[in-house]
């Protein structure tokens, strides 16, 4: 009798970086300007959990909620960049002008 060895299948998928899609309500307008922010159709090819980083560059702290609102007190001209981060450690990013 002839017996077989285990066999076992290991299956390794490529884990790819997660995509940024960064969207505001409003890019132009008189100081103070609020502005709404969505980055809720940012993703994980993986199904990632995501977590966010706003950097608003103007001079006030990162925000870190999917979908935070921020108000711009002085004119100028303010590049908005959001970071996001998935579960495994991967991370892209994007930039959006006000
Ligand atoms: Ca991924």
């Amino acid at each position: 009798m002839v017996s077989q060895p285990d066999e076992t299948i290991v299956h390794v998928i490529e884990n790819l970086p997660p995509v940024a899609v960064a969207l505001a309500d409003v890019t132009s307008g008189l100081a103070s300007l609020t502005v709404n922010l969505d980055g809720s159709h940012s993703y994980d090819p993986e199904g990632g959990l995501l977590s966010y980083d706003y950097n608003f560059n103007d001079g006030t702290p990162p925000s870190n909620g999917v979908s935070p609102t921020h108000t711009f007190t002085a004119p100028g001209t303010y590049h908005v960049g959001l970071a996001v981060i998935e579960d495994w450690g991967r991370i892209s990013g994007v930039n959006l002008s006000t």
